[in-house]
């Protein structure tokens, strides 16, 4: 018996969805079940082939809806969670309490949490420091800024690891991990640990260039990271270095494309004037009400370059 989890890689959120997804299906379902996770992200051009969904059981959690007839499962909460108007309307026609979406939850893993507890009888409280932190890394709901980029709790540290790692494989190993221990002994892990040291040195050093290279006008915090290597960049970065500010806007290039992201500041107490996702699907892109990304091909720099400095226009208000 195989289970298949297609997860939002490189997020914590992702991560600790399909941790606790896995540990559900497997407590509830199929004890002797063995668990096999492909990472999915987010593409200028997505799409799901059909050789992904080889499980016994095929699930899709905080990542967009499929219609392939092998799905089986699918939890997200993401306001751009359908590829088209035919995804969305197949999910209306055929959902079961096996496919949820709410959009209004702060991250998928404490959505998937509560409906398994509502639906399922199904509580797990080995996982409910995984839970707790998925909402406060996913909602963006740290105490400070400080919190956030100071990277004390052992969460704040695997979410760098793991928003930071190339390649799938380290991510699976926490995720296995999550499954089954506490966050304090996932970070302890040697293997882990000598990951984790170089990538804080670049933390410490993206700090800095981000502090060169932005420029906060009209509370509008905006940057460009073409040709520094900043994949993953810790993004409350900017709110830390300017707290009044409100909206970030950033330009940065991966091995795979180049990506607009916008962000909002989570510290300002004045009610946000434009939503994020919305703003970014105007692109192509999409998101959050409070965070949203646009992906480009790689060689698109100027067609992102451009898009970056409307929406940074936008949000001043001007
Ligand atoms: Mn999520």
């Amino acid at each position: 018996m195989l289970v298949r989890i297609l997860y939002h890689d490189h997020c914590f959120d992702g991560a600790a969805s399909a941790a606790f997804f896995s540990r559900f299906l497997k407590d509830k379902f199929h004890p002797n079940a063995s668990f096999a996770y492909t990472g999915m992200a987010h593409k200028a051009s997505q799409i799901f082939e059909d050789d992904l969904f080889d499980g016994d059981e095929n699930a899709i959690v905080d990542f967009k809806y499929s219609a392939n007839p092998r799905l089986t499962w699918w939890f997200d909460h993401h306001q751009s969670a359908f590829l088209s108007k035919e995804d969305a309307e197949h999910y209306r026609q055929t959902r079961t309490p096996q496919k949820q979406y709410d959009p209004d939850f702060r991250s998928c893993t404490m959505f998937i949490a509560t409906r398994a507890r509502e639906q399922w009888g199904y509580e797990q409280p080995e996982l409910s420091e995984l839970v707790r932190w998925a909402d406060i890394v996913d909602g963006a709901q740290y105490r400070d800024a400080e919190e956030a980029v100071s990277l004390k709790a052992a969460a704040t540290k695997l979410t760098m690891l793991i928003e930071s790692a190339k390649g799938s494989e380290v991510v699976q190993k926490i995720i296995r991990m999550m499954g089954a221990m506490p966050l304090d002994d996932i970070v302890a892990d040697p293997a882990l640990q000598e990951l984790y040291k170089p990538l804080y040195e670049r933390h410490l050093r993206s700090i800095d260039i981000i502090r060169q290279q932005a420029v906060c006008e009209g509370k509008v915090v905006y940057f460009d990271l073409i040709g520094h290597d900043l994949e993953g960049y810790n993004k409350f970065i900017p709110y830390y270095l300017f707290p009044e500010s409100v909206y970030t806007v950033s330009v940065s290039l991966s091995s795979f494309r180049t990506k607009v992201s916008v962000g909002s500041n989570p510290w300002v107490t004045e009610p946000l004037r434009h939503n994020l996702a919305t703003i970014c699907e105007r692109y192509g892109g999409g998101g959050h009400a409070k965070v949203g990304a646009i992906s480009f091909p790689i060689g698109a720099v100027d067609d992102a370059r451009k898009a970056a400095a409307e929406i940074a226009q936008e949000l001043r208000g001007n």
